[in-house]
């Protein structure tokens, strides 16, 4: 307890779910330039060098105030050569040489459009920044194969680029609540994601659907897509049936983000009452015909059996690189733990859980509540 000034910052686990990381913090300026810089490795399939950043960026976040010195980062984790290079170029001349030279670039820029379309990862992106395309217009005209997740991610690009608001999150909720108790009594439905976290916007919206008598949820979704289509409430959606088998999942199945739920991603067409409230056209500039009564917005919904809900919750409240250390943390413990269960490989036995608390308690952590675990 009693040492020098910078000792202070010292005692920041390196794990990200050591700590509490909330949403709003004092080092903007440097997290968005290494995020920057994560993003555009991540663009380069540099997945080590993306994580890297992304981590240094999580332990900015986590600091009580912002950095004015580079003594002030003695001791921190996570924070490698490179890393410091750019954050001293900023706290020196404002902004840092690297990251602009990237934001500016041409690759990093078509990569940054193309990825934002819904259905296209980098490994597609990529292939078709090599044949010339730079942006979704071009892929309209393009003899380039799109499926169908593609076609819809870009007839609605325009309408996914923009945030979606609580409000919307909150509206969309409450359409998924009807159509889960008109299919099933005694559903019930979560918002995760990243509006679990206290968001206020997000680039989709997840939800978590499960029913208090184990089994009951099987077979759920189809008849929750059906009940939304016969009300023309969706403009695409792909359903997967649950393929998770607690006895063959360990050990021979790594942990993965990926989980076995039964799930499906879909594009809402939201209606908006409110339109005329917001933002009326100014007299001459857009007509009514370009702003269409309702918006397209990504939302995710999966269901899991109520004896692995409190795992899937912790799994799809995030953020990412909260989700990866708990993974990592669970393998230094000689644990595995998923969005199903958590194993324990040295007792051989899964640890039952009922609450995320529970879970953090298995893993010997602290718990970390939703609001801070915006790493
Ligand atoms: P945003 O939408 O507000 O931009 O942020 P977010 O809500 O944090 O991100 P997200 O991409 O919607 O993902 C939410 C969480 O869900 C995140 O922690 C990762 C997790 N997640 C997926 N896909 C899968 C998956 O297939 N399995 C599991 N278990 N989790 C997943 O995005
Ligand atoms: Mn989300
Ligand atoms: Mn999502």
């Amino acid at each position: 307890a009693k040492s020098g000034p910078s000792a202070v910052t010292n005692t920041m686990g390196a794990y990200a779910c050591q700590r509490k990381t909330p949403l709003e913090h004092h080092n903007a300026v440097l997290t968005d330039a290494l995020l920057l810089l994560a993003e555009n490795a991540d663009f380069c399939t540099n997945e080590g060098r993306s994580v890297a950043f992304k981590r240094a960026a999580s332990v900015l976040k986590a600091l009580p105030g912002p950095v004015r010195r580079m003594e002030e980062l003695q001791g921190l984790p996570c924070l490698g050569e490179h890393c410091q290079r750019v954050i001293k170029e900023i706290l020196e001349h404002g902004a840092s040489s690297e990251v602009e030279m990237t934001r500016h670039s041409e690759h990093y820029q078509a990569m940054k459009a193309l990825t934002g379309i819904f259905g296209v990862g980098v490994k597609t992106a990529e292939q078709w920044h090599r044949a010339g395309i730079r942006h979704p217009a071009d892929l309209v005209s393009s003899e380039h194969k799109l499926n169908r997740a593609q076609r819809a991610g870009v007839e609605y690009y325009e309408h996914l680029r923009v945030p979606v608001t609580k409000a919307e999150a909150d509206r969309i909720g409450e359409i998924v609540k009807r159509a889960v108790d008109a299919v099933l009594l005694g559903a019930e439905i979560t918002l995760t994601g990243g509006f679990r976290r206290g968001k206020q916007t997000g680039h989709d919206v997840d939800f978590l659907i499960t029913h208090p008598d184990e089994g009951r949820e099987e077979g759920l979704l189809p008849k929750v897509v059906s009940w939304l289509e016969a009300r023309d409430l969706l403009l695409y959606q792909k359903t997967n049936k649950n393929s998770y088998l607690e006895a063959k999942e360990w050990p021979a199945r790594p942990p993965s983000n990926m989980d076995r739920f039964e799930r499906c991603f879909s594009i809402f067409k939201l209606q908006r009452p409110w339109a005329a409230l917001e933002e009326p056209p100014q007299s001459g500039e857009r007509g009514a015909a370009e702003t269409p009564g309702w918006k397209a917005v990504r939302v995710d919904l999966v269901v899991t059996p109520v004896s692995q809900f409190a795992f899937a919750l912790l799994g799809w409240t995030g953020s990412q690189l909260f989700e990866r250390d708990l993974r990592r943390w669970a393998g230094q413990k000689g644990m595995s733990l998923s969005s199903h269960a958590l194993y324990d490989c040295e007792q051989k036995r899964y640890l039952r859980a009922t609450s995320e608390e529970e879970i953090f308690a298995h893993l010997g952590l602290e718990y970390i509540p939703p609001g801070e675990r915006n790493a």
